[in-house]
């Protein structure tokens, strides 16, 4: 076995949108309204993937999914002419480009049966959200449909809130050695919701098979939640042996670093501190939705970082400071997912990593040069221009994003996933 960290994008669909859907997520209440950008936002997510490829890491993507989710609006006893708008704009919405969300990964290092575990997450907190996981798992299905490597579960039952991979961390030596699976759980978070539950976060655990030395549960700081921290992607990142943290991410922090140190001592905790970047700006910069990736050739870590941290002096300067240290980051990439961004969604939210052998992946969802390419052609040629919020009720856009997404599929020769 071959064994990588695999990064699953998911392509920004043909109805991404500015609706202000998402309670204590400061970018989406912000920009609520907005126009948005469907055709720019997706060539934005194409132009990262190419950006980590050239770095030399193994990438992948997901397909979006059909919107606006008609099948949803009948279970609810309505349409898409007759909804309230807010329930409209939850079917259209394109949540599911957000793809640290759409499961929860143990790799087959760290399982007691040796397959790689996935969990589809529920996302039940946020109603636009909640109807994702079936399309989503059917696509997990397929692209990992190797039933003696990989092991996919449905979703966590109700009423326990399960937000996949963006509040789960795992350290180790290398991607191919057994790991310490952090899973970060939310209690309350002042006037926001906590989405991940404790009792999901377990269930995870139970159910990918790990064994609970291997495991820490810890608890998200109700301080960060309630500053806009609605997944602790946007307060903390792990890779490899590095964990790298806002000093506010946690409710008891010096217990999760004692717990990190006992279980795994090789690691490598890099605390910022309030005083150097407050928490308003880390959330404001999304400093840590970054991807903090192994170069290749022994040349240390880099971060992938949204390109608004170079316009916070504060957080910029703290990074510079930090690559000129002599810790294990290295090396800073800024890349523009502005479209994204401002759903709150950074260059971590759009990216599931998953480790496992390239090869034993259905290779439609394997990004090459040249595939990308194609994608890109595709979606110059049928993706909205732009989307105003009022304009979700036009037949004439919905039917657009139908084809848009429609072409994408055969693009990729992936028709069966057109339901
Ligand atoms: O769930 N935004 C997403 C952003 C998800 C970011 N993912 C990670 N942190 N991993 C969310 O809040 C906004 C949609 C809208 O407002 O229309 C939205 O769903």
């Amino acid at each position: 076995m071959n064994m990588h960290e695999i990064n699953f994008d998911g392509i920004i669909g043909p109805s991404h949108n500015y609706a202000g859907l998402s309670l204590g997520n400061i970018a989406s209440s912000t920009n609520a309204g907005e126009i948005s950008h469907p055709r720019e936002a997706a060539l934005q997510g194409i132009v990262k993937m190419r950006h980590n490829m050239d770095l030399g890491l193994a990438q992948g993507f997901f397909m979006p999914l059909d919107r606006p989710n008609t099948a949803w609006l009948e279970k609810l006893g309505t349409d898409i002419e007759e909804a309230d708008a807010h329930i409209r704009a939850a079917a259209f919405s394109a949540s599911s480009m957000w793809a640290a969300n759409a499961a929860t990964i143990s790799p087959q290092t760290d399982t007691q049966d040796g397959k790689c575990h996935l969990t589809v997450a529920n996302l039940q907190t946020m109603p636009h959200r909640s109807h994702e996981w079936p399309g989503t798992l059917a696509q997990l299905h397929l692209v990992f449909s190797d039933r003696d490597i990989f092991a996919v579960h449905g979703a966590v039952p109700s009423p326990f809130g399960d937000e996949g991979a963006a509040n789960h961390m795992r350290l180790c030596s290398s991607h191919d050695q057994p790991g310490l699976e952090i899973f970060v759980y939310g209690k309350t978070g002042g006037p926001f919701p906590a989405r991940q539950h404790l009792e999901a976060s377990k269930t995870v655990a139970r159910t990918h098979g790990l064994a609970p030395d291997k495991v820490i549960f810890a608890q998200q700081s109700e301080t960060a939640i309630a500053a806009g921290a609605f997944h602790n992607d946007v307060v903390a990142v792990a890779n490899e042996h590095v964990l790298f943290t806002h000093e506010l991410a946690f409710e008891h922090p010096q217990q999760l670093y004692d717990d990190v140190a006992a279980k795994f001592p090789q690691a490598e905790i890099i605390i910022v501190p309030a005083d150097q970047v407050s928490l308003s700006d880390a959330i404001k910069s999304y400093l840590f939705n970054a991807q903090l990736v192994t170069l290749r050739d022994g040349e240390g870590m880099a971060l992938i970082l949204p390109t608004e941290v170079r316009a916070n002096k504060a957080v910029w300067g703290y990074l510079e400071d930090l690559i000129a240290g002599n810790g294990s980051i290295r090396k800073l990439c800024p890349v523009d997912v502005r479209q994204s961004m401002a759903n709150g969604g950074g260059p971590a939210c759009l990216r599931l990593r998953v480790v496992a052998d390239p090869a034993t992946i259905d290779q439609r969802f394997m990004a090459t040069s040249e595939k990308l390419d194609r994608i890109a052609e595709t979606i110059e040629q049928f993706w909205p221009e732009d989307i105003a919020p009022d304009q979700l009720n036009d037949p004439d856009l919905e039917s657009q994003i139908r084809t848009a997404r429609t072409a994408l599929l055969r693009t990729c020769d992936l028709a069966e996933l057109d339901s």
